[in-house]
């Protein structure tokens, strides 16, 4: 008797298992060891096609082409990544945002900032700079209305990935809006040494016609080794560098010190953030020497 075979996305992954949702059922599945060999496993956000055996059980059979993917968090085929970050505890990095939204953009996916804790301290100075550089930028508190309308308007028809360190409040901002998730969110003061991630593990959940999927937050250290973005794809990932592109005195300017660079210039001018520059050097400095080779 040949094996059922149907296609689904995988929302979630736990203690060895992985979760699939086809025609509003979730299926229960196991991953071939093949996978694991090709250092190719299953991630959240995958369309899968699996089998249904008849000893019972279902099984991940193979995995279709990826739109995209991304390491941290580790999630596939994303329209939309949501870059979380609070006004205060943990106070807001912009060269962490600058890294997560350039890496959004190098492929494909729509970065948003949204800011959390806006009841806690003022943090205006954060959304202008982002809201001057052309990224869609929203100001959020579990306390007030307004801003949810802007979020629960980012899903419709798309998977929206929420990322940001522990404690910013991404579980507290989707139960916000969606009382009805009632994710597990947690005390700041108790997130220190080995508890301190309240959310473990990356989930799809259906909301408003598409999905959100919320991620364990991860530490300042887990970004040392974001993901990598060669050193002359950097600048087609800050949109606000856009319109001065190509009008730089040297040619091949990397927009880092040079004469004559029309980015400098902007900066200078107040037109670009310097915040966003400096973070675009420090990017620049860590990708330069890197060969071809030697990147994964
Ligand atoms: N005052 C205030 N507190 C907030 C707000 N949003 C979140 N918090 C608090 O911040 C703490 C952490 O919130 P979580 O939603 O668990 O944070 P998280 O980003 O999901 O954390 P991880 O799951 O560990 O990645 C909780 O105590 C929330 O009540 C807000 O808008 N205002
Ligand atoms: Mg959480
Ligand atoms: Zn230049």
């Amino acid at each position: 008797m040949e094996n059922t075979r149907k296609t689904g996305v995988l929302i979630s992954v736990l203690g060895g298992f992985y979760y699939v949702e086809s025609e509003d059922e979730i299926y229960e599945c196991k991953a071939r060891g093949v996978f694991r060999k090709k250092n190719n496993s299953p991630l959240v956000g995958d369309k899968v096609e699996f089998s249904l055996q008849k000893e019972g059980y279902c099984a991940i059979e193979n995995i279709l082409p990826r739109k995209n993917s991304l390491i941290r968090p580790p999630v596939a085929n994303i329209d939309t990544l949501v870059i979380v970050s609070s006004a205060v505890d943990p106070k807001p990095n912009t060269f962490i945002i600058d890294k997560m939204t350039a890496a959004a953009v190098n492929k494909g996916i729509e970065p948003v900032v949204v800011i959390t804790k806006t009841d806690l301290a003022d943090c205006e100075e954060i959304l202008n700079i982002y809201r001057s550089s052309g990224i869609k930028t929203i100001a959020f508190s579990k306390f007030e209305g307004d801003e949810k309308k802007e979020i629960s308007n980012l899903f419709p028809g798309k998977i929206v990935a929420f990322t940001g360190n522990s404690g910013v409040g991404k579980s507290t901002l989707l139960n916000t809006i969606f009382p009805e998730l009632g994710l597990e969110t947690g005390d700041i003061s108790k997130k220190l040494g080995r508890g301190r991630h309240t959310t473990r593990s990356s989930r799809l959940y259906k909301v408003n016609g598409g999905y959100a999927v919320d991620t364990p937050g991860f530490s300042t250290v887990d970004l040392e080794r974001y993901e990598i973005i060669k050193k002359d794809e950097l600048q087609y990932c800050f949109p606000e560098f856009k319109e001065y592109l190509g009008s730089c005195k040297f040619v091949s300017c990397a927009h880092v010190c040079e004469k004559g660079c029309s980015i400098i210039e902007a900066v200078n001018d107040g037109k670009i953030q310097k915040s966003r520059h400096d973070s675009y050097v420090a990017m620049y400095n860590e990708v330069k020497d890197i060969k071809e080779w030697e990147r994964k």
